[in-house]
């Protein structure tokens, strides 16, 4: 009896060790909160740097330029936000006060603000007239407050660290839902500083004392997603050129980044090793400048590059962030608009239509039937092809009923239990029946929310993903085929 006992014992804990195949994966920290799964499935949105800058051709003022230059002669945030949507973009992050100091809504703590300027008789708000106009037209509004204010006499004393706050707290609780907030590391030192005109330094990492400061988002918008360095809600990309690496984990050592990060390029990838949920956010302007200059008219960038950064964003596990420069009049430039509606509409054209959507799926391993590979192709985010627990290598098999001609794959893992392919292999099968890879300049290693692999094009009827190597068994959620026609 007691010999039984043991069997029946050692025979359940070899089981436990093979995990429960009958349910779930268990989760693989890290992991993101529902809102960061949310924040990411936004993919592109916007950024607009108006400001003083803008009626002074600069790109950082020193914090003196009086208030009386600014004046939009026909400020729009209708015309703004109609044109982001027409563009794709799911919100608009606004550059409420830059690193001058001046402030596009009428704070109460400053007379450095469009109160003090002729726009409106001073009794215009930016701010306000964003947030109307995102509610009309149904985008979501974020805000970037600099923490960096060369205008302020009290710069680098506690007095302006509570200012910086109580600023903060007036655009989280006047304006309605804000989906992120961003805190710009930059600080160049010199300033005006109420006339001081010095260099002053401050201790990045503790100066302003980030987590009182997230401490006062999460209690007045508890749904917005806190841009950094180093996050917590999602990190910078570690460049200002709008792409992550093809490698790029949704994770950062979080006790060693923050915001003024100098080992910054690391962000380009992650960290596969970190400890927090942080996946990285790709930002650039649409122009050479952040903020509008005249000079710049001719060099937007086209359709052609804005396209390349769009996979080499959100299809390398990023979210793309693009910046719109108003201009004096207060309006987003023909050429911008006209450009970035004809990006949308390109990529709609090269990834509308999913050519492996009526294909057939099969695995080399499945955990059971509730996640079985057919769960690939049904469209449906929440469900999921999982291997059992312990095997971290996988084919996927993809049949089409005829040939197909595909230059492009997406792949997406199911993110709320965690980031876990290391690294895989696209195949297709020739007509001799021999399976080869694809040809493609990027290396095939993570994939995270969102990986799009453009490669040669193939035509076959047969396509394999390998899996190769993953962190615990894979879970993937939507795998598509396309052919970008570049006609
Ligand atoms: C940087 C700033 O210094 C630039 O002016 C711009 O706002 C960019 C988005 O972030 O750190």
């Amino acid at each position: 009896m007691r010999q039984r006992l043991l069997i029946l014992t050692i025979l359940a804990c070899a089981l436990a060790a093979l995990g429960d195949n009958s349910v779930a994966p268990e989760a693989v920290g890290p992991v993101p909160s529902p809102e960061q799964v949310a924040w990411q499935q936004l993919e592109t949105y916007a950024f607009i740097h108006f400001g003083l800058n803008t009626f002074n051709d600069m790109e950082w003022g020193y914090g003196d330029t009086p208030a009386s230059t600014f004046n939009p002669t026909r400020l729009d945030c209708e015309q703004w936000v109609q044109t982001l949507a027409k563009a794709g973009m799911k919100g608009v992050i606004l550059t409420c006060k830059h690193h001058d100091g001046f402030c596009l809504w009428p704070s109460r703590y400053t007379d450095y603000s469009v109160a003090s300027s002729p726009w409106r008789g001073g009794n215009g708000d930016v701010v306000g007239d964003l947030s109307r106009a995102c509610k009309k037209y149904g985008l979501k509004m974020g805000v970037y407050l600099s923490p960096w204010d060369r205008h302020q006499a009290t710069y680098g004393t506690q007095e302006y660290v509570e200012y910086y706050y109580k600023q903060l707290e007036e655009l989280l609780t006047r304006y309605g839902d804000v989906f992120e907030v961003w805190f710009d590391g930059a600080n160049g030192g010199d300033g005006w500083y109420g006339g001081a005109r010095e260099k002053r330094e401050i201790d990045r990492s503790t100066y302003y004392n980030y987590p009182k400061a997230w401490s006062i988002v999460n209690r007045l918008q508890p749904g917005a997603i806190i841009f950094s360095d180093g996050g917590p809600g999602c990190r910078w990309v570690g460049n200002e050129k709008g792409w992550a690496n093809a490698t790029n984990w949704a994770f950062v050592r979080s006790k060693e980044v923050y915001p003024g990060y100098p080992r910054y390029e690391e962000l380009q990838s992650g960290h596969a090793d970190g400890d927090a949920w942080c996946a990285s956010e790709c930002d650039t302007s649409i122009r050479p400048g952040w903020f509008y200059h005249e000079s710049e008219d001719d060099k937007v960038k086209t359709v052609e590059e804005l396209t390349d950064l769009y996979y080499r964003s959100v299809g390398h596990n990023g979210t793309l962030l693009l910046n719109f420069p108003v201009n004096r009049e207060g309006l987003i430039h023909s050429t911008d608009s006209a450009t970035a509606v004809q990006w949308h509409e390109r990529i709609s054209r090269e990834l509308g239509h999913n050519l492996l959507k009526d294909a057939e799926f099969s695995a080399t391993a499945t955990r059971n039937k509730h996640f079985n590979a057919s769960l690939m192709g049904d469209g449906n985010w929440e469900s999921y092809w999982a291997a059992p627990d312990g095997v971290t290598q996988a084919d996927i098999v993809i049949k089409t009923k005829k040939d197909v001609t595909l230059n492009c794959i997406t792949l997406q893992e199911y993110i709320p239990l965690g980031q876990r392919v290391k690294s895989f292999v696209i195949e297709y099968k020739t007509c001799c029946g021999k399976w080869v890879p694809v040809i493609t300049d990027e290396e095939t290693t993570t994939i995270g929310y969102k990986r799009i692999v453009r490669f040669h094009e193939k035509t076959a009827s047969e396509w394999r993903i390998r899996i190769t190597d993953s962190r615990a068994c894979p879970c993937i959620n939507n795998i598509e085929g396309h052919f970008r026609d570049k006609s």
